[in-house]
């Protein structure tokens, strides 16, 4: 109708689209429950890496089956010292499930020291991006590393070598350099109070004190230092919240790391401190 006719009608404001605060949050709103599932809302694929691979020694590579849920990020795991991925491979299917692009790495020599490991966390993260059968789905901007004792503290190294990283994630990490103020990718570091190979005294805690950037550091009530080794729904939760935090930006899961879990005796958490508000 002519407008004229529609003076003094005043019309609905146009529902406006919603437009997402965040491009790379997804998935529903998370819960304690959500968060401490065995498995997250998508559904993963698994792709063996071949041994052959430049930089790294292959390894199995985990990633988000949907194409219509936008970018994920990315995360290079590690094991440590003598160990394959298969000690740590629970973190494969359970991150992934919650949107992300899990490499889990075989380390060329089991016996390579931090330094290494770090580098061929790098180089996993650069074939995913570049070679990798996820390729397409990868954001190349938000890569995330993470590892087990030797592989935990090469994860620090390949964050002091590749300041662009958004998260570290290491885990009774293991590594005679003790100073990493150079870091200032956001990382959490979990460690076991019962550790004798990397004792949270003389690793986890001077790590966490140098760190530079925002960081959490959980020491788990008794727990040696293969704690990683077994799934646990608290090192998951702490591991899903950082890397939704940092890598997808999602402040959803602000709730799980501020002002985090709390301590209580008998309960699995011995002490924990971070860098909140984030
Ligand atoms: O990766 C690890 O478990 C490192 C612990 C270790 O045996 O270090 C001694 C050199
Ligand atoms: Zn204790």
């Amino acid at each position: 109708m002519a407008a004229a006719l529609c003076a003094g009608v005043v019309a609905a404001a146009p529902a406006q689209a919603q437009v997402p605060a965040n491009p790379y949050a997804k998935g529903p709103n998370p819960t304690e429950s959500s968060v401490t599932a065995t498995t997250g809302p998508f559904a993963v694929s698994t792709y063996n890496i071949s041994s052959l691979v430049a930089g790294f020694g292959g390894g199995t590579l985990y990633y988000p089956t949907a194409t219509n849920q936008g970018t994920y990020g990315a995360i290079a795991l590690s094991p440590g010292y003598t160990a394959g991925w298969s000690s740590i491979s629970w973190l494969g299917p359970r991150l992934a499930s919650f949107g992300f692009v899990v490499i889990g790495i075989e380390t060329d020599s089991r016996y390579d020291y931090p330094p290494s490991r770090g580098s061929q966390l790098l180089a996993a993260l650069d074939w995913a991006v570049e070679d990798s059968p996820a390729a397409s789905r990868i954001d190349p901007a938000r890569l995330a590393v993470g590892g087990h004792s030797m592989g935990g503290g090469g994860s620090l190294e390949a964050a002091s070598d590749r300041p662009s990283l958004r998260a570290v994630l290491p885990l009774a990490p293991w590594n005679s350099d003790k100073t990493w103020s150079e870091v200032d990718v956001p990382t959490l570091i979990i460690g076991g109070e019962s550790d004798t190979i990397a004792p949270v005294g003389t690793h986890s805690t001077p790590f966490y004190n140098s760190l530079g950037g925002e960081k959490a550091l959980l020491e788990l009530n008794n727990a040696s230092h293969f704690f990683p080794q077994s799934p646990n729904s608290l090192v998951a939760k702490m591991m899903i919240s950082w890397a939704k935090r940092w890598v997808d930006n999602d402040t959803r899961y602000s709730q799980f790391l501020c002002p985090g879990p709390s301590s209580g005796i008998l309960g699995e958490i011995e002490d924990y401190q971070e860098t909140c508000p984030f």
